[in-house]
């Protein structure tokens, strides 16, 4: 018998900075409708689903950022989201900047939740590859500053068992480095969400030039660090965009869910709310787990000490 799950991909158009929370979750709740109508069981949603994407700004007061951030999850503007998912018997994993009181002080965090079918919390993850600047950027080509606001998650890479499989949680920038789906795949992670805001102009400084990367690029390493990440670790990845002019930035969409082959099986197509489904086979990737990728065979742990042990390159001469 196979483990079926139909995955809703929820992409979300952009949120305007006025928009209210109760606006946002009408929004969800549509899609949820449209994803239920689809038969889907699980619907993923972007990171910060509930709130435009804020860190482009750099506030002079860092605490600015409370305003878009939650201090309870579920609250009142977010209740009928579970209340309605749990009606309709689907989970769903939703991002959302989290403000908490943790060892005596406020920490905030760019944190995702998975719940279940029951409407209860099954998981929480904390997203720890934070991109972006702490400071403001004197040469005005950084958008990101993700530093200045949130911690670097505490809670590692956990994985849950859920929707008669394996799954794991990941946020936007986590998606480029291979060590956040590894850290999964190695707990048997089967299906792994993750909601990006990515812009689709990057800019660096390339000695006095602002020097901008052709603009294809963006969309392609967007989907070839998934797809390479669903491929080496044996695994679903659903990858789930917020999109769309937002606040005078273009985010790129591309949400889509990939297999453990790293075929990509269904991609959005619009900048807008969009919903997209798949069936996904959590024994796909059991092929590849018992021969290339027998992780308990193949892996040669003796020779990677060296990833737990420096950040950064070390050149020696
Ligand atoms: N929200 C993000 O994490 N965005 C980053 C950008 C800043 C590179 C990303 O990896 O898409």
């Amino acid at each position: 018998m196979p483990r079926l799950v139909r995955v809703a991909a929820a992409q979300l158009g952009p949120i305007a900075r006025e928009e209210s929370r109760a606006a946002v979750v009408e929004r969800l709740l549509a899609m949820l409708h449209k994803a239920h109508s689809f038969g889907a069981q699980l619907v993923v949603y972007p990171e910060m689903a509930l709130t435009t994407f804020f860190p482009r700004w750099v506030f002079d007061d860092v605490d600015d950022a409370d305003a878009f951030c939650e201090t309870s999850m579920p609250n009142p503007d977010v209740q009928p989201l579970f209340d309605e998912a749990k009606r309709l018997g689907i989970g769903f994993y939703l991002g959302y900047g989290e403000l908490t009181q943790e060892e005596g002080r406020k920490k905030r965090f760019n944190t995702s939740i998975l719940v279940g079918a029951d409407g209860s919390i099954i998981g929480k993850y904390r997203k720890v590859h934070l991109p972006g600047r702490k400071d403001a950027d004197p040469t005005g080509c950084a958008g990101n500053f993700e530093k200045r606001y949130y911690e670097v998650g505490n809670l590692g890479f956990p994985v849950f068992r859920a929707f008669d499989g394996v799954m794991g949680m990941a946020i936007c920038n986590d998606r480029r480095w291979p060590e956040t789906y590894r850290a999964m795949s190695l707990q048997g992670a089967e299906l792994i969400m993750l909601g990006y805001n990515t812009g689709t102009v990057k800019r660096t400084m390339v000695g006095n030039a602002q020097v901008q990367e052709p603009a294809h690029l963006s969309s392609f390493h967007n989907h070839l660090v998934m797809q390479a990440g669903a491929y080496q670790n044996c695994c679903w990845v659903v990858g789930v965009a917020k999109a769309g002019m937002e606040e005078g930035v273009e985010f790129m969409g591309g949400s889509c869910i990939i297999a453990p082959t790293g075929d990509i099986v269904a991609q959005a197509v619009t900048t807008a709310d969009e919903v997209i489904v798949a069936d996904c086979d959590l024994d796909l990737s059991l092929h590849n787990r018992r021969t290339t990728f027998n992780f308990e065979v193949n892996r040669q742990i003796q020779t990677y000490g060296i990833i737990t042990a420096q950040r950064g390159v070390v050149v020696s001469v």
